[in-house]
């Protein structure tokens, strides 16, 4: 017994080691925009053996996992010094979501979780589950961490699936410890929340996703903005509409703001995501857009389409044709490394630069809204080429 224990020891610790040393290698970028990356950046194996195994022999001795890790998914990310650190959405196989820290010394590879998850203050009102965290290093001098909070709607007690989405707002220095403010009041559920890095007229200002119900956002028109006089009791009492859902877009039934803004000298690089109905359900893409540097709320360049969608193994996993990301983080040379996780189950990694990500921005034509438009705005590129082909012989 003692024998098989030290072997299955072995073998566990083995595969977590591998996977959490191995080094990543940048795959051929065909669109010139953007370098997706080899392997994936956070898997459940990576989830640290003491989570998941009682170590003595005498309690567990077939060296049985424990505690099951079903995916790590939608994780926030930030620069801390020299570390790229990931605010981990881990899943367990009971289905509840908590939040865990992941660091790496170079963005793409080597992350590695610290000794024991995030343990999360509540609210007055506890949380069933909490998710898909947010963070903004303000210029209050905090790191917030704004992220759902999902509870069951007790004002329909038959139905076991009736469920609220809540923005719950928390704030750090070391990600460690949290300080938890009370959750957004909005007259609508909430879902998709992000704070602004900076003060605008002196308030905190939040990209929100109005929405009807738990699913639906209904008459929730797209990514909202709106000000908020005081975090540590924060009521959005008006909110506009600044990147709204069209029909037959890939944003037509919902879509959401992502990390919070890259602030460049151009106007404010917006990462987000776009959901459009199919035969297989939902699908989620990745799309970008920019604001305007002195009024975040004014759009300045919506580049049709989606920016990036599922590939081979990524349209796999627990949550089919999801990509879903709310983490980058931009270094001061101008490189950018998108965190996106693939079908709710693992976490990857592209990497770009501000220039090559803003020059796409205002330089993809946006999107004409129907099939005639597609078709001359392809045939305007057609002759601008032939043009160019004539005068450039
Ligand atoms: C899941 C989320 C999902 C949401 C809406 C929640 O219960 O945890 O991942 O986005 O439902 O489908
Ligand atoms: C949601 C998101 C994510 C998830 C996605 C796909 O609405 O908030 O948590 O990745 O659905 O399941």
């Amino acid at each position: 017994m003692k024998d098989l224990f030290e072997t299955r020891r072995r073998l566990v610790e083995g595969r977590y080691e591998e996977l959490v040393s191995r080094s990543n290698t940048p795959l051929l970028s065909e669109n010139g925009i953007y370098t997706r990356w080899k392997n994936p950046v956070i898997l459940p194996g990576m989830i640290p053996p003491t989570w998941r195994y009682d170590y003595d022999p005498a309690t567990n001795p077939y060296f049985m996992e424990r505690i099951g890790v079903n995916a790590t998914l939608n994780s926030g990310a930030i620069k801390i010094g020299d570390r790229y650190v990931l605010v981990v959405r881990v899943e367990g196989a009971d289905r509840k979501s908590f939040f865990a820290v992941a660091e790496s010394p170079n963005g793409v590879d080597n992350f590695r979780f610290r000794e024991r998850p995030v343990t999360m203050p509540e609210d007055s009102v506890p949380g069933t589950n909490i998710y898909d965290m947010r963070l903004t290093r303000h210029e209050d001098g905090w790191i917030y961490g704004l992220f759902c909070v999902e509870r069951h709607d007790d004002s329909r007690p038959g139905d076991l699936s009736a469920a609220t989405a809540t923005c719950g707002i928390a704030r750090t220095k070391d990600l460690d410890t949290w300080e938890r403010l009370p959750d957004l009041k909005t007259g609508s559920q909430q879902r998709n929340v992000v704070l602004h890095p900076e003060f605008v007229d002196g308030k905190y200002a939040l990209y929100t996703r109005p929405q009807d119900g738990f699913i639906d956002t209904g008459s929730g028109g797209g990514i909202g903005w709106a000000l908020v006089d005081d975090i540590t009791n924060a009521e959005v009492k008006e909110e506009k509409i600044i990147d709204p859902r069209y029909y037959h877009t890939i944003k037509e039934v919902k879509n959401g703001e992502g990390p919070h803004p890259i602030k460049t000298p151009k106007g404010w690089l917006h990462l987000a995501h776009g959901v459009r109905g199919c035969a297989s359900g939902l699908r989620y893409v990745l799309y970008l857009y920019m604001t305007a540097l002195d009024e975040p709320w004014r759009p300045i360049a919506n580049p049709g389409g989606l920016f990036m969608a599922p590939v081979g193994e990524e349209y796999m996993g627990d949550v089919m044709n999801v990509l879903f990301s709310n983490g980058w983080i931009a270094d001061e040379d101008g490189k950018v490394f998108i965190y996106y996780a693939s079908s709710d189950t693992r976490m990857h990694v592209a990497t770009s630069t501000v220039d090559r990500l803003v020059d796409y921005c205002l330089n993809t034509p946006a999107d004409g809204l129907t099939t005639g438009e597609s078709v001359k705005t392809i045939n305007r590129l057609i002759d601008k080429n032939l043009d160019y082909f004539k005068n450039n012989k």
